[in-house]
Order: C-alpha cells, then structure tokens, then sequence
C-alpha cells in the first residue's frame, strides 16, 4: 500500500468561474504533430486523462487537428523553438492554454506542471510560464540493497529490491510518474556500497528485470543507472583490478557489451573507489581518473556515462596527527587530475567537504576544477539532519551551497553544475534518496517536501525555497483533503502553517544540533541523538578537540591547510575569524569559549541560547501543526504528530546533553539562569 505523493488529484470545483472559464474549456485537449507511439508521449497524454478526468470531473475529448477545435488546451511539438529537448512553455491563448515542448521529456514536464498549475489555482489570468533545465543530470541515488533493506533508509524497505531480486511492479510505475513529475530524469537504484548480491546485478540473472525496469523508467523519460563493485572483474576469476591491466580493460569491455544488448538504454554507472572500504585504483597504485577513465572507455561506445564519486579519503586518523584532515581528502586526491577525465565521467562531489553535516562549508573542488564534469550530490536521506523523524525541510540549505561564489570566474556552484560555467554536457545536480516502502514513502509526511522540492530545484535552481514550499504544501497537504478543504480558508491555512513549520525546520534543528559549524556530535554509526565525544575517541577523524579551553579546528595555514584550498578570496575570508562566517567559526578556528561573536555573545553563551531556542522553536512547531487537527486528513495528521511528540523529547535532550557537556567543560554558568545539567 502506498499514496500517490503529490500527485492525489482529486476533484476541484472552487467556483462558478471555474467550471465555466476553466474545467469546460480543458475537457479539449489537442496534441499536435506528436508521434503517437512514443512512450513517454503515451503517459503524458494518459496522466492528462487521469488528471483531468477527476479534477474537472468530466470526459476529456482529444483530437490531433487543431483545427478540429475551437478552444481548449492545445500541445505542440515545437522542436524549432529554444526549448532544448526538456524544457516547456506553457501560456494562456485567446483559445485556452497552450504547452509548447521541444521533445517528449519536455513534455512530460509541461504536462506534469500545467496540471500543477491547474490544482494550485494559478491558471486564472494571464498564464505565461517557460523553463528550460538549469541541469542536464538530475539525479536520485538510491542506496537500496538487494536483500532489501536501505542503508540510512528511514521509511521502510526497499521497493527496488526484495530477497536479492529486482521488484517491477505498480508501485515502481507510482515512483517513476512523481519523480519525474519534479523532473527528475536520472535514478540510480542499488546503494553505492556494493556488496553481496548487488556484484551481480550486471549479470545474466538480473538483466530481464534490469530491462523492464528501465523500459518504465523510459516511459518517464528516466535513464536507469546502477552503481557497480569496482573489482568486480575479481569475481569472476581474474587476480587483479588494476584499470591498465590488459585483462581487467577487456573484461569491462565484453561485460558492458553484454550489458547493452541486454538493457540497451541503461544510463551507466555510479561508482564508489576507494572509500570506507571500498575497492579502487588505489590498491594498484593507479589514481582516480586511471580508474574512472578505464569503465568510460568500456561503456563510450554504448552512449554510457560514468559517475564517479569524489567521496575519497582515509578513515584512519591519529588525534595527536594535527595535519592530517578528513576535509581536505576530496581535494587532495582529485583537483591535480583536473583535465585528465575522460569526456563521458562525470564527478560526483558532496557539497561540503565532509559529510552531509547540518553545516558544512562548500567543498573547495567546486571552484577547484576548471575541466571537469562535475554533479552536486546532496542528500535528503536525512542521515545526519533528524532521520526524517525530525522535520528538517533541506532546500534553504541545498539553495545556500548553490549560490556559492566559488571565485572561479565568479562563477556559483549552481553555474559549475549546471555545466554553464564551462560549457559541459554532463552536469547536475543528485541526492541521495529518502524513500521506502512506507506508506506514505518518506516515513515523515513532511519529508515529502524534500522529495518534491530536490527535484524542483535541480530542474530550476533559481525558485526560491518558499515557493517550492507552498507548492508542495498545497499539493500534498491541502489538496489531499479535496474540495472542502480546498476551499479558501482551510486550503490556505493548511498551506501557510505548513510552510512556515517548514521554513523553520532546518534552522531549529542547527540551532540543537553540534554548534557553529563543528559537526558530529552525534551518536557513531547510526548518526542518530547527540553523543559529544562519540566520534572524538574513535579513529574515523571527524574530531572537534573540544576542551576546557577552547573547541574547534585550525584549517588554516597555520592548522591543517584546508583554507588554502579554496580559490584566493575564500581562502582570505575562512581564513580569520574575524571575517569568517560566523555559523562556520569553529569549522575553521580552534576558539576560546569567551570569544565575543559579533552578535555580542561569547560563544559559550551562543552554545548555550541556541540549544534552548532550537528546543523552543520545536515546540513553536509542534503547537503550529497541532492547530491543523481536524483540517488535514487524519492518518497525515496522526503519523505527523506523532513524529513531533518524539521531535519535541529528542531536541531537549540535544539540548541538555550538549549544554551540559559544555558547562561540565567551561563551568562557565548560562548569564539567564536556566536549568543546566
Ligand atoms: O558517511 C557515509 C554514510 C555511509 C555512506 C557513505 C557514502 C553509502 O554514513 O552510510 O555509504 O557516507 O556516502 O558513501
């Protein structure tokens, strides 16, 4: 079982102006000089008719002669026109609405959003809407396993896979229509560990799944992509993994042969080197680009790309060892390999130089490599940002790394992975997913949000958070309830306390979670509650050195050097803590607790009045939510509250549990009294 995200059309019928100036003219739909038989053509004509069908609660007439009608909604094949194979214009005619698409992907994508547009209320006036995609890639990673379990998956099982099998069924048809709803066109399904079965799935026994799986994902305008065993040539008898050994190139050629024939439209490869055990070119004293470019080759003739991630780096580390850096491993192992890539890899860097923190500064490879092909990988899996039981809305975040100026040329992370800055053709923007088997897909209804809104943003980087926010808002929450709460008053106080909770989220959780920018303070493995020194005695690296004295890390060129991997003006603006952004301070500087921040505060008492605001603000949000009881659905309703009552516990105890551990340190008493442990 599971819902329909937000695509749970239900039928609208606000007012008289609607039914006579709307739903009575879209009853005709005309598609003009499309090929009929083209799948994705196929779909988007059918989620016309399911859409319209139940929100104008009428029979919907097509035709594929304009002139056969007078007014309605009229589709063009308009490959002449500056819309690129993706992007739509949809706009109001003195005859109805008109969507305009330069290939079928686009289409799908006007279609998908003119229903949008239809259900939000917005087709009233003068409509006039034309996006192309800022990002040729726009990816979902899935770290499903073929056993069936996700790593960090908090909603359940996975839909991919279940007792080592691919799973091909409705449920897959759902997934394919809501993410490419947002425009996703790019899903990779097994988790980037590969092991056990997953070695396999490039073989004999998983090839007729892999191919109806992907014939799906096709009729969407998706491209399959698998992440694969760098060694896995190991497995089938040869000794070595060695990219320029004569035997390994071979077998990866024959094996992507096979591939082809079997799953012909298969988008490529994801690949993990060299990382948290993970197999690589390391081993053979080759580096990076000799491992990507050896599979590139392999998989070139078949039109396959391959993604290589940028995730490197040596999980050991020495706490007395004051150079080695955990931050600088991404960079250190790949910006001197800037050029040498094979024109069909593309790396995949995660946005900040560690990992998926709730503050992290941008990585310095963006800005970093100037020949390149480069994807963000962001992620909505909320391994380190509540687990999707707490609300952490993530796009503000997400929007913040892509307005970067990494001072190459000026140009923002969101040029650089667009492919704008330096004209590529493989670019984008991926995240690591947050779906499973639950229900409602996320396990947190509100997760939902981040779903909708990462798809959103990859496909047009300059919407802005809110808006994103208020969409999905209507569309899932208030739009779930149907026409009575539709209706004005309830619709539009369902939509603004759930932005608002939204807009909040992310900030409330930094506020409770390790301060300024220092990261992982929570418990090791799971990465879920505050555990201080659960990392500090551990040899993972990610230490914060706090003492009595003072807390943080010196990356600047007196410390570890990290700084200096940033482009000049970045590098002078982290490198003193008087310019240095202050939600970044202890990232880069190891501080004392009295240092006066410039709100006035001594970092001591930051620590302290941020961990009692983020605690409050989850009550400001639990209260907000509570007011929507009766308005929204009442399953939403009850698994939403409940995450909040835990929500509510668990930021208290970040909240005690890091207060208490720096006034244990400091003895440094909180200036407003409060309770400290
Ligand atoms: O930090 C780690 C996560 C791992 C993950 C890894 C990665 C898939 O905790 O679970 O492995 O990042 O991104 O490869």
């Amino acid at each position: 079982m599971y819902n329909s995200l937000w695509l749970n059309y239900k039928k609208l019928s606000v007012s008289d102006d609607f039914e006579k100036n709307i739903a009575d003219c879209l009853c005709n739909v005309c598609f003009v000089s499309f090929d009929e038989n083209n799948p994705v053509f196929l779909n988007a004509k059918k989620e016309i008719e399911t859409a319209f069908s139940v929100i104008l609660d009428r029979k919907i007439n097509f035709c594929s002669n304009e002139n056969e009608m007078k007014n309605g909604l009229f589709i063009n094949f308009t490959p002449e026109k500056d819309l690129g194979k993706e992007g739509y214009h949809v706009f109001s005619t003195d005859k109805g609405y008109s969507i305009e698409a330069g290939g079928y992907n686009g289409l799908l994508y006007g279609i998908f959003r003119f229903i949008e547009l239809l259900r939000l209320g917005k087709l009233t006036g003068n409509v006039d809407e034309k996006v192309i995609p800022d990002n040729p890639l726009r990816m979902l990673n899935h770290w499903d396993n073929m056993p069936g379990d996700i790593e960090r998956g908090y909603s359940g099982n996975s839909f991919f896979f279940e007792d080592n099998k691919v799973l091909v069924n409705d449920r897959t048809v759902m997934y394919a229509r809501a993410v490419s709803s947002v425009g996703i066109n790019a899903v990779v399904i097994n988790n980037v560990n590969v092991k056990g079965e997953a070695s396999y799935l490039i073989s004999e026994k998983h090839y007729e799944d892999l191919r109806n799986l992907s014939e799906i994902f096709n009729g969407y305008g998706i491209s399959l992509f698998v992440s694969i065993n760098y060694a896995l040539p190991m497995e089938y008898g040869i000794e070595t993994a060695d990219p320029l050994d004569e035997r390994v190139i071979s077998w990866w050629k024959e094996r992507c042969s096979e591939i082809y024939e079997n799953v012909p439209s298969l988008g490529g490869f994801l690949v993990k080197a060299d990382s948290e055990g993970r197999p690589g070119p390391f081993t053979y004293g080759r580096n990076q680009a000799d491992g990507a470019n050896m599979l590139a080759k392999a998989i070139a003739p078949f039109g396959g790309i391959i993604i290589w991630r940028c995730f490197v780096y040596n999980c050991r580390q020495d706490w007395r060892d004051t150079k080695t850096d955990r931050a600088r491993a991404g960079y250190d192992y790949f910006h001197a390999l800037d050029g040498q890539f094979e024109d069909n890899v593309v790396l995949q860097i995660k946005n900040g130089p560690m990992d998926f923190q709730v503050r992290e500064p941008v990585s310095p490879l963006f800005g970093g490599m100037e020949h390149t092909n480069q994807i963000l990988e962001v992620q909505i899996a909320q391994e380190y940002t509540g687990q999707q039981r707490h609300v952490c809305y993530l796009i503000p975040w997400f929007k913040e790394v892509l307005s970067f100026n990494t001072h190459m040329n000026e140009a923002s992370v969101a040029d650089i992975v667009s492919g704008r800055a330096m004209g590529n053709r493989y670019a984008g923007m991926a995240a690591v997913c947050n779906t499973g088997n639950d229900f409602n897909w996320t396990g947190h209804d509100l997760a939902g949000a981040n779903l909708y809104g990462f798809g959103k943003l990859s496909f047009n980087t300059s919407l802005s958070s809110e808006e994103i926010a208020y969409d999905w808002a209507r569309l899932y929450m208030a739009s779930a309830m149907g026409e009575e709460s539709f209706k004005k008053i309830n619709g539009d106080r369902i939509t603004d306390v759930t932005v608002e909770i939204l807009m909040k989220s992310w900030p409330a959780y930094e506020k409770y979670n390790a301060p300024l920018g220092i990261g992982w303070m929570v418990v090791p493995n799971n990465h879920y509650g505050p555990d201080v020194d659960g990392y500090e005695y551990s040899v993972w690296g990610t230490y914060h050195k706090a003492d009595c004295r003072a807390i943080g890390i010196d990356r600047t060129e007196k410390g570890t050097g990290f700084t200096t991997q940033y482009r000049k003006e970045n590098a002078e603006l982290y490198s003193s803590a008087d310019t240095c952004p202050e939600e970044l301070l202890l990232f880069f500087h190891r501080m004392p607790y009295n240092y006066i921040l410039r709100s006035g505060k001594t970092i001591i008492q930051h620590i302290y009045d941020t961990h009692f605001e983020g605690a409050e603000d989850v009550e400001y949000m639990s209260g907000l939510w509570n007011t929507l009881k009766g308005l929204v659905n009442e399953d939403v309703f009850e698994r939403v509250t409940a995450r909040f009552e835990h929500q509510l516990m668990h930021s208290k105890e970040w909240r005690d549990v890091i207060n208490s551990y720096f006034y244990r340190k400091t003895l440094i008493e909180d200036e407003k009294g409060r309770e400290l442990y």
